[in-house]
Parts: C-alpha cells; sequence; structure tokens
C-alpha cells in the first residue's frame, strides 16, 4: 500500500473489508477511490482500485438477479408522477440526498462522506394543490452509471445542486456541467427562449440550487454563481440545516416546469376544488378539453374563462391560450 494516504482511507479500507454484500462493499468502494489521492504514487492503488469495482458491479448486478428471481434492476426510467419530473443532480456530497429528505417523505441514505446515493429515490413534494415529483440521484462523477444520465434526459426539469460550503463553487458548477456536456446533456436556464440548441444532444431546463446555504461566505457564493452565468440561470439558495429557501422552493420549481393548471366544471354545476389539470405552458382551451376526452376536444363549441380572461365567465374560442389557475367550462 503506497504511503501517505489519508486517515480516512485507512479507515474505509478497514470498513471496506469488514463488509459483507457486495452492495455494501461498492458503496465504500465508491469511498476509497474519492479519498485516494491523485498522484503518481497511487497511481497503481487507483487502477487496482477501478479493476475491484468492474468486478463488483457485477457481482451486484448478480446478486440483485438472485434475490429478485428474475432480471437485475433497471433504473433506466422512473414512472412520471404529480405534475412534473424533476432531478436532483451534482457533484458528490454537495446535499442531494438531505434536500429529497427535507422537502419530501423519502428517506434517502445521507452522509458525510462522498458517493453515498447509489441507486435513484423519488419522492413527492407537495406544493399548493399539486405533487412534485424529486429523484435523488448518484452523483455526477467518472464513475456515473449510464441511467443516470438516461433518468436525467427524461426528467422535466434538472436541479442543479451546488455546494455553497465549498471554496470553489464556480469551479464546481463547470465540472457539473462538463459532465452533462460529456453525457450529451445540455441544461439551460429559465430565460432561454427555446430548448432547441443545434448540436447538443438533450436540452433540459435547469435551476440552480446553491445547497447549505447555513455557511459562512454563502451569499458571497450565491453571488459568484449568478455572476458567472450571466443571470442565465436562477441561483437559490437552501439549507436543509436552517431551512432557507426551502419555502419559496415550490415555488420556483414549479415555475421552473414552466406547465400551467387550469379547473374545469361542467355548465350549471357550482365551482367545487378540485383537482386541476396540468399542461404546458402556452396550451389552448381544446388542449384542456383534449386532456380531458377526446371527443370533446371535437364537440365543444367555445369555453368560459375565469381568471385569466378580461371578465369572469368571459365567452372565448378554441385556440384561448390558458393561463395558470383558469377555470372553465366547455359548452357543445
Ligand atoms: N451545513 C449543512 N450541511 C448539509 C446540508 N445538507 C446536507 N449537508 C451535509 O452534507 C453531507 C452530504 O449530504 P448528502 O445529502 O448525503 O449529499 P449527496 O449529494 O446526496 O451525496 P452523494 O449521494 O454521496 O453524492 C452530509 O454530511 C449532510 O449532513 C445543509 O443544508 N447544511
Ligand atoms: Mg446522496
Amino acid at each position: 500500500m503506497p504511503a501517505n494516504l489519508p486517515p480516512e482511507y485507512i479507515e474505509a479500507e478497514l470498513r471496506f473489508r469488514a463488509a459483507k454484500s457486495p452492495e455494501e462493499k461498492l458503496a465504500i468502494l465508491r469511498e476509497l477511490m474519492a479519498l485516494v489521492p491523485k498522484h503518481k504514487g497511487t497511481e497503481k492503488l487507483r487502477v487496482e482500485l477501478k479493476r475491484k469495482w468492474a468486478k463488483l458491479q457485477e457481482e451486484v448486478q448478480q446478486h440483485q438477479k438472485k434475490q429478485k428471481g428474475g432480471r437485475g434492476p433497471s433504473y433506466d426510467h422512473i414512472e412520471r408522477e404529480g405534475a412534473g419530473q424533476i432531478a436532483l443532480v451534482g457533484l458528490p456530497n454537495c446535499g442531494k440526498s438531505s434536500l429529497l429528505a427535507a422537502v419530501t417523505n423519502a428517506r434517502p441514505e445521507i452522509a458525510e462522506y462522498p458517493f453515498s446515493t447509489f441507486r435513484p429515490t423519488v419522492g413527492m413534494m407537495p406544493f399548493e394543490d399539486i405533487q412534485l415529483q424529486l429523484i435523488d440521484l448518484p452523483p455526477l462523477s467518472e464513475f456515473t452509471e449510464p441511467w443516470v444520465y438516461s433518468i436525467i434526459r427524461q426528467c422535466d426539469l434538472v436541479a442543479l445542486l451546488i455546494d455553497l460550503s465549498s471554496e470553489t463553487p464556480a469551479e464546481d458548477l463547470m465540472t457539473a456541467l462538463e459532465w452533462l456536456e460529456k453525457a450529451r446533456i445540455r441544461v439551460v436556464g429559465h430565460t432561454a427562449p427555446s430548448l432547441s440548441v443545434e448540436g447538443a444532444g438533450t436540452v433540459k431546463r435547469a435551476l440552480l440550487l446553491g445547497t447549505k446555504s447555513d455557511v459562512a461566505q454563502a451569499a458571497q457564493r450565491v453571488q459568484e454563481l449568478q455572476s458567472i452565468t450571466d443571470g442565465q440561470f436562477r441561483v437559490i439558495a437552501v439549507s436543509t440545516v436552517s431551512a432557507e429557501g426551502l419555502g419559496e422552493l415550490g415555488k420556483a420549481l414549479f415555475a421552473g416546469l414552466n406547465v400551467v393548471r387550469v379547473y374545469t366544471k361542467k355548465p350549471g354545476q357550482p365551482w367545487r376544488k378540485e383537482l386541476p389539470y396540468v399542461l404546458p405552458a402556452g396550451s389552448t382551451v381544446t388542449d384542456v378539453a383534449r386532456a380531458i376526452h377526446k371527443d370533446l376536444a371535437e364537440k365543444f363549441v367555445y369555453a368560459r374563462v375565469w381568471g385569466s380572461a378580461e371578465f369572469p365567465g368571459q365567452r372565448v374560442e378554441r385556440t384561448y391560450i390558458v393561463h395558470d389557475g383558469d377555470l372553465l367550462e366547455f359548452h357543445e
């Protein structure tokens, strides 16, 4: 073993030896890989760890296949629930799992050491009368498995977490963006006019969450992030310790999803607060009708709108664009 390994490495190495299941071993191995200093003297060791890692990956898959008595787990797709699917993305240890635990009922593993998450965890975050689906993921790094990127490609919004306790938040942001670019995922901010960027692969809307905002210098680091992204991204400071920013998080995520909620009722019936239909911003009353029933979309002649219309109950045409909070009544 090369000299000058940090004591945390030695300690993790002991845990690695004592670990029983391949899953546990794999988790500790990821720690070891993160802890080993990167210089010439540790080159052999790093190669050795990577070799072990590849072998363990296989073992974990075999082990899980056996336990399930069938196919191994496939994380490539997570069924969408609620008003939108939001992926929590970031470098190791930046606070993804802590955030999920703070704003949903999910109980992911949280640890002081990096690489503690290695499978997706889903939680539902209540926001006003709807729920937002949050997915906690393993971190972005050279060990990120392809399924992580598959999930990011499919989500509706990326929440890119940057650790404000890091002394180099701007660099960390660039590193995270580079990992995404390598997987041909480009993230754009809320001001981006369109989601098509030529030759960029997948383009996703994102907002930046500066995590651990309870630490000293957090405010200054938020400013730094804001200025290097030239205002392109919204940066929201959050802390699971002081709860700063958690209250406004739902609103910010909802805005980032770029959707509207509309409520409907049948003519002659009183308004009752019912669950809204959630549609992409820019949807028309015809799109709402289609979401209710294909036949209704064909049959209705006009709709009445309360909310965004000039006066309550205004009669509008099929191409009228609905707004968040509108109440609609369809007339056949
Ligand atoms: N001060 C402070 N520490 C935090 C906050 N959120 C998380 N942490 C700490 O940061 C460490 C990492 O938290 P996790 O939530 O496991 O981070 P993660 O991004 O899920 O980590 P990986 O899954 O390993 O990539 C833990 O020690 C947390 O207690 C916060 O708001 N403030
Ligand atoms: Mg985690």
